[in-house]
C-alpha cells in the first residue's frame, strides 16, 4: 500500500478489526449524540464523531505507535514513587515542551501519521494543535484517573481532540461541582473534541475494565503556548 496522504487511505470492508481491538464501523463523520447526557444546561461541552477515522488510516496509526518511544513515568504520591499505570509518549513543535505527571517533558519530533492526524484535524475542524499526547493501555488493567486537561502551558480557552484506537473503553465525563457524571463507549476511530471550558468546568477519567484483554491507544491533540518551558528547558 501506498502510504502517502492519510485522507487517500481508503475505507476497507467492515467487518475488519484495528490490532487487536473491535471497530466495525466506516461511516465517517456520522454525527452520534449519546444518548445517556443529562439535562441540557448540564451537558459538557464536547463533539463526539463516530468512525471519524476509515480502518486503513486507523491501521496506519496503530502500526506507527509500535515504534514509539513510550514510556512509564514515575509519579510522587505521598511521599513514594509509583509508575503511572500505562505508557506516554509527547511529539510536539519545537519550543512545547510539556509537564505532565509532574515532569517536564521535552518534544520529540513529530512521526508521519500522527502529524498527518493532525493536519486532517486542522483541514476538517481548524483545530490548530501542536503538540499529541499518546497514551497507551496494554489492556483493561491499565487506566487513568480523574483530571482536567488544563495545565498552566496549554493554551488558554483552546479545544483538545482525543483519538480512540483498538480496544473500544468507557470514557468518564464530571462536572466539578455537582459531580454528576456520564459515561461515553469510545471505539476505534472515534474522536471526541473536548471544546473550552470543559476542561474548565469538567474532568475526565478513563476506569479499569479488568475482562479487557486488548490494547488502547489514545491520542490527544493540544495546542501549547510556544516557549512557555524554555527558561527552564535552558537552564
Ligand atoms: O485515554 C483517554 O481516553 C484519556 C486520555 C486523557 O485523559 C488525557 O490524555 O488527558
Amino acid at each position: 500500500m501506498k502510504q502517502e496522504d492519510f485522507d487517500e487511505l481508503a475505507p476497507v470492508k467492515t467487518g475488519q478489526s484495528v490490532g487487536e481491538g473491535n471497530a466495525k464501523a466506516d461511516s465517517r463523520f456520522e454525527l452520534k449524540p449519546p444518548s445517556n447526557i443529562p439535562m441540557e444546561q448540564d451537558k459538557p461541552p464536547f463533539t463526539l464523531i463516530k468512525a471519524y477515522l476509515n480502518l486503513q488510516q486507523q491501521q496506519a496509526l496503530f502500526n506507527e505507535s509500535a515504534n514509539y518511544p513510550f514510556t512509564r513515568p514515575e509519579v510522587l504520591l505521598y511521599g513514594k514513587s509509583h509508575p503511572i499505570p500505562r505508557n506516554q509518549v509527547w511529539f510536539a513543535d519545537q519550543g512545547c515542551d510539556y509537564r505532565y505527571s509532574g515532569l517536564l517533558v521535552q518534544a520529540l519530533a513529530w512521526p508521519k501519521y500522527a502529524s498527518k492526524l493532525r493536519q486532517k484535524l486542522a483541514r476538517d475542524f481548524g483545530l490548530n494543535s501542536n503538540g499529541v499526547l499518546v497514551n497507551r493501555y496494554a489492556d483493561g488493567h491499565e487506566s487513568m484517573g480523574w483530571h482536567s486537561d488544563d495545565e498552566p502551558e496549554i493554551e488558554p480557552a483552546s479545544d483538545i481532540a482525543s483519538l480512540t484506537l483498538g480496544a473500544t473503553r468507557d470514557f468518564f465525563i464530571r462536572h466539578k461541582q455537582s459531580q454528576q457524571k456520564i459515561c461515553l463507549q469510545l471505539q476505534s476511530g472515534d474522536l471526541l473534541i473536548m471544546h473550552w471550558p470543559m476542561q474548565k468546568d469538567w474532568e475526565h477519567s478513563l476506569p479499569k475494565r479488568l475482562k479487557e484483554k486488548d490494547v488502547r491507544i489514545n491520542y490527544t491533540y493540544r495546542r501549547l503556548i510556544v516557549g512557555f518551558h524554555l527558561p527552564e528547558v535552558a537552564k
